[in-house]
């Protein structure tokens, strides 16, 4: 009997999509480059569900039912097309190769247009939540030919986490929407991870409060509209103590993040894209700065500046929060503005409901907060900010004063918030009917010639700076 499905690439990711889908009782083909890994998948799991193993891609294809439906999960870049091109020759018309590594969008485009010359179908899915998602629920961006998610659909939302009574997936668009989606899934991870650092930042720095006191913070706060999964880790990690000192894990871990890129690609989209996307970049800077430590170390004793009190007030304890919640406010309306945006651009019509509905569960960002995103694109499919619906703009505009005192508090003590700061930057910039750009275009159009509009009249205009100084229209 043949496998109704095929997992090549059996690392952590991979090995657990494979016995997620076999829990469901769906009879999996696995496959890995190096065949040791397969053996200890199947001396590990294999009796969890009805796998069939094979060492060669030729047999791992001739134990799926056609049309086959292969889930490549190996690590993503060359590894993927190399893996397509082992296939390609082994598969036939109306094969489904189905990645779900966390491919980058262009190359998803690519491939799609690569394995369409081929007769095959091919997909770019996302999948969110680390190994335990991926074993007991993961939320699932899938993209590509709608047909071709149909053949899929049930398998996914069989293997996807649950909130309500809805799956966490949804086919999210054509193409390289799915990696698309995810990409900006986890550049909003680092915009929150990043609020997170900074207002465990303050509340040790010039609040005073240890680490443990701090977790007990975000315990708290996890009760409440900041409801989610990294708030709650937050207080655990924050919590652990240190086997070896005794003294709180979190104070023994070096000061450096790491990266794997995609919050740069998110960025960078951005940046293309035109949209100001504060929070994400910010934080994907925060990271670079984080990495410099040597030279942060050289520069401490030469740089001045003030060194926060540390004086324990925690009057400033619930301001801090307000913050936190105002800046992942604008860094979700910055978000899913740059996704709308990339809509538009593709052709893509991605439903920003669905895109919240399906983060509720499973993934890193999952939130009780979600829920009010969803409902603002129910309500307004057209939204062009999320800072727009009620809901959104009464929570900023109860939080403000708030965020504001944080902001000037944190300045005056030497406590960086590049999160918190530009996340309000933004705001007040997206809240003013007249900014200072008139002046940028008059300088461009001094030492560039680059033209201006007018306020009371149509087209455009040059001033002759370096002539007789007359307006001239361009
Ligand atoms: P890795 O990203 O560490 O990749 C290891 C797998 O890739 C192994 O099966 C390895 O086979 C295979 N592989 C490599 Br490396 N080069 C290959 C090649 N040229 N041809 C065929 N196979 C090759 O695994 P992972 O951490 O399970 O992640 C898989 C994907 O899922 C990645 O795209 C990752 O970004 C994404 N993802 C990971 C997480 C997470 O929490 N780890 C979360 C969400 C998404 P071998 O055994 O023969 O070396």
């Amino acid at each position: 009997e043949k496998s109704r499905i095929g997992v090549t690439g059996l690392a952590v990711m991979g090995a657990n999509l494979a016995r997620n889908i076999a829990s469901r009782g769906v009879p999996v083909a696995v496959h890995n480059r190096t065949y040791a890994k397969t053996e200890q998948f199947m001396a590990d799991y294999g009796a969890e569900g009805d796998f069939t193993a094979s060492e060669s891609v030729k047999d791992f294809v001739d134990s799926l039912e056609t049309p086959r439906k292969i889930i490549v999960m190996v690590k993503a870049g060359k590894p993927v097309d190399g893996v397509i091109e082992e296939l390609t020759p082994l598969l036939d018309e109306g094969d489904i190769i189905i990645d779900a590594g966390n491919s980058h969008f262009p190359d998803t485009v690519r491939r799609t247009a690569e394995c369409e010359a081929n007769g095959l179908r091919f997909m770019g899915v996302g999948v969110s939540g680390g190994e335990e998602g991926a074993l007991l629920g993961p939320s699932i961006m899938p993209g590509g030919d709608p047909a071709a998610y149909e053949e899929v659909r049930e398998i996914f939302e069989s293997i996807a986490a649950v909130v309500d009574g809805t799956p966490c997936v949804t086919h999210v668009g054509p193409g390289g929407a799915g990696h698309y989606v995810k990409m900006v899934h986890n550049g909003i991870e680092y915009a929150d991870i990043q609020l997170i650092a900074e207002a465990y930042d303050l509340l040790t720095n010039v609040v005073g409060l240890d680490a443990p006191a701090v977790g007990k913070i975000f315990e708290e706060w996890n009760t409440g509209d900041l409801d989610s999964f990294l708030i709650e880790i937050t207080g655990k990690v924050l919590a652990k103590t240190d086997a070896r000192t005794g003294r709180p894990l979190v104070d023994v871990i070096v000061d450096q993040a790491g990266q794997k890129g995609t919050g740069t690609w998110t960025a960078i989209d951005a940046l293309q894209l035109g949209i100001p996307l504060t929070g994400i970049t910010e934080a994907v800077f925060a990271r670079g700065l984080s990495a410099l430590r040597s030279e942060r170390k050289a520069a401490a004793g030469v740089l001045a500046g003030p060194t926060p009190s540390k004086e324990v007030d925690e009057s400033l304890v619930e301001d801090i929060r307000l913050a936190l919640y105002a800046s992942k406010v604008v860094a979700y309306a910055q978000g899913f503005a740059q996704m709308r945006a990339a809509s538009v651009e593709n052709g893509w019509d991605l439903k920003l409901g669905e895109m919240a509905t399906i983060w509720r569960g499973g993934c890193i960002i999952r939130a009780r907060f979600l829920n009010r995103i969803r409902e603002a694109y129910d309500e307004h499919p057209d939204l062009d900010n999320l800072l727009m619906v009620p809901y959104f703009t009464e929570a900023v505009a109860n939080a403000q004063d708030a965020w504001r005192r944080v902001i000037v508090k944190a300045t005056e003590q030497g406590v960086p918030i590049p999160a918190f700061s530009s996340s309000l930057s933004y705001y007040d910039g997206y809240r003013r009917e007249r900014g200072p750009a008139n002046l940028i275009q008059g300088l461009r159009d001094f030492f560039g010639a680059h033209t201006y509009k007018r306020i009371d009249a149509e087209g455009s205009f040059h001033t002759r700076w370096a002539q007789d100084g007359t307006e001239v229209e361009a």
